[in-house]
């Protein structure tokens, strides 16, 4: 008899009898699985007559007696009491909890899948004596579960049950993500699922087929094991926490040297405005910029050392033609600097914005306040346009927000304004199952400022380049230094550089050209003492 107290729910195997790749069987799919290191198997056939059901049960149970790993049992009740297995698990639509809890008795596991926070709140008001886990999707597009009613839900919408989870005080439940899950998006998803307390992280991840339907069922589950026991995800390089910013010049020269030394290639996807000016920026920068929408050449600009993803979301490229592009520069390791313009102005804006932080991890999220609210979903009422708005004077509020978005996207995030704040989420790219590892509040986050530049707010395309400009400073570096510095240095050199154009232009008109000239006379004095924008711990 398991203890229900101990289960090991970190990587759980349901099966798919019909998914089996030749020359395989269930029960071979299963032991491979089990040697590799899968903690608890689901019996899920949805398409098996009950007498050969139990056939199957009773030797996939054998197999998880040999390993001391709980069987559960998919929807089937009666066959979890017949075989006596170590617990059931139904679906919404199935046997209501308080009937299974009934029958199967305390001590067996009851687990039951949950896509709202309204079946959180139902399962909390249950008690311990209801369920003991939950498999929280579908997380992302699956071909496996048919009929699905639910769309996917992304990290975010998992995050959110999670805070359900918190807020209802349902300590005792498990939680299980699980619906397209693979290695290509597992560090990722465990990286960012966590509840906005910092308090709780997913305890395991379920996969049908990247076990069932792999040819190498027990290289799929030991590639599994390895990604959920690393506990780190290196998205990109440099990701290492330094947030002492008390030697910031001289680490600010380094940023310069490199990006002048490496001459960081800077993809921009982005609108028709800024594309000219995002060009003359990198190039002041000593950056080689490159404007591409093609998609069939993302895969190799990913592979150029020292590329950067530019991907500012007022450009009209399709949504798939963006994915691609994040799932090039993801795959390659490459940083990405998500520039989500007019976030929510329109529906069309907030679904094409939200759909993209689901399938990516940014290593810089850059926005006005308005943007930097709407992600955080601490704005009033709808954007105005896809300019920074004049509505926005609370600071205290901007900088919880721009924390919040660096936390939940486990990213560099930035709100740009009078005063731009700048937060550090990025944790090293360290994460933990279950007890979550950072605390949105407790995130470093520093203000920078120099002078109310209002001048900036007249001319187009200034915000989006210091998207560019970013992307500049985070391409030369390496693993031994740091994407939050250099995000910062950016920021700063950015600020000052709009400052000196300030002081020398007539107008709008040359103050485009002198912003430019400032920016090519920074870079090329690298004297970042001097330089005049001021950073603040907040
Ligand atoms: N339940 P794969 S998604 C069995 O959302 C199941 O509750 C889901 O299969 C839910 O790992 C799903 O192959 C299928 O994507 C997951
Ligand atoms: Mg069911």
């Amino acid at each position: 008899m398991i203890d229900k107290l101990r289960v090991d729910y970190s990587l759980y195997l349901v099966t798919d009898s019909t998914m089996l790749p030749p020359g395989t069987t269930l029960e071979s799919q299963v032991l491979a699985a089990l040697q590799n290191g899968v903690t608890l198997v689901q019996l899920r056939e949805k398409e098996t007559d009950t007498k050969v059901f139990i056939e199957q049960a009773l030797k996939v149970q054998k197999l998880c007696w040999e390993f001391q790993v709980p069987l559960i049992i998919n929807d089937r009740v009666d066959v979890a009491l017949a075989i006596d297995a170590d617990g059931v698990h139904v679906g919404q639509d199935d046997m209501p909890i308080a009937m299974v809890r009934k029958l199967v008795g305390p001590d067996k596991i009851v687990g039951w899948s949950v896509g709202y926070e309204r079946e959180v709140e139902e399962l909390a008001a249950m008690g311990p004596e209801g369920v003991d886990y939950i498999g929280l999707g579908m997380v992302f597009p699956t071909n496996t579960k048919k009929n699905a009613k639910k769309s996917p839900m992304g990290p975010r919408g998992v995050s959110k049950l999670l805070d359900s989870l918190q807020k209802t005080n349902a300590t005792w439940c498990k939680t299980v993500a699980i619906g397209g899950l693979h290695p290509d998006n597992i560090p990722r998803v465990l990286y960012q699922m966590c509840s906005e307390d910092g308090k709780r992280s997913i305890d395991g991840i379920a996969v049908v087929s990247d076990i069932m339907a792999s040819q190498e069922a027990g290289n799929a589950a030991k590639k599994l094991r390895s990604l959920i026991d690393s506990r780190s995800y290196e998205f990109a390089n440099g990701v290492s926490d330094l947030s002492d910013v008390k030697q910031l010049s001289a680490i600010e020269e380094t940023f310069v040297d490199t990006t002048a030394a490496t001459s960081p290639l800077i993809h921009h996807i982005t609108n028709k405005v800024h594309q000219n000016f995002g060009a003359n920026v990198a190039l002041a920068l000593k950056s080689s910029p490159i404007m591409s929408e093609v998609a069939a050449e993302y895969k190799e600009l990913s592979e150029v050392p020292h590329a950067v993803l530019l991907l500012n979301t007022g450009s009209v490229a399709p949504l798939e033609n963006m994915v691609s592009a994040i799932r090039a520069y993801n795959e390659a390791k490459r940083p990405i600097v998500f520039d989500p313009v007019g976030f929510s102005a329109t529906s069309a804006r907030l679904v094409l914005n939200s759909h993209l932080l689901a399938y990516g991890q940014f290593a810089c999220i850059k926005g006005n306040a308005g943007e930097i609210l709407s992600i955080a979903d601490l704005n009033v009422g709808k954007m105005r346009g896809v300019d920074s708005g004049d509505s926005v004077s609370d600071l205290a509020v901007i900088i919880k927000a721009t924390r919040l978005v660096a936390y939940r996207y486990r990213c560099v995030a930035v709100c740009t304004g009078k005063v731009d704040i700048i937060a550090n989420g990025l944790n090293a790219g360290k994460y933990e199952l279950s007890t979550g590892s950072v605390k949105p509040s407790l995130l470093p986050a520093f203000k920078v400022e120099s002078g109310d530049l209002e001048i900036m707010g007249r001319i187009t395309a200034s915000g989006c380049s210091l998207g560019t400009t970013i992307a500049c400073l985070i391409g030369g570096i390496t693993n031994s230094q740091n994407l939050f510095s250099a995000v910062l240095t950016a920021v700063r050199l950015y600020k000052s550089a709009g400052y000196l154009a300030s002081l020398s232009c007539k107008g709008t008109g040359s103050f485009q050209v002198s912003l430019i000239d400032s920016l090519d006379q920074l870079l090329q004095a690298n004297q970042p003492s001097t330089w005049k924008a001021t950073v603040k711990a907040v």
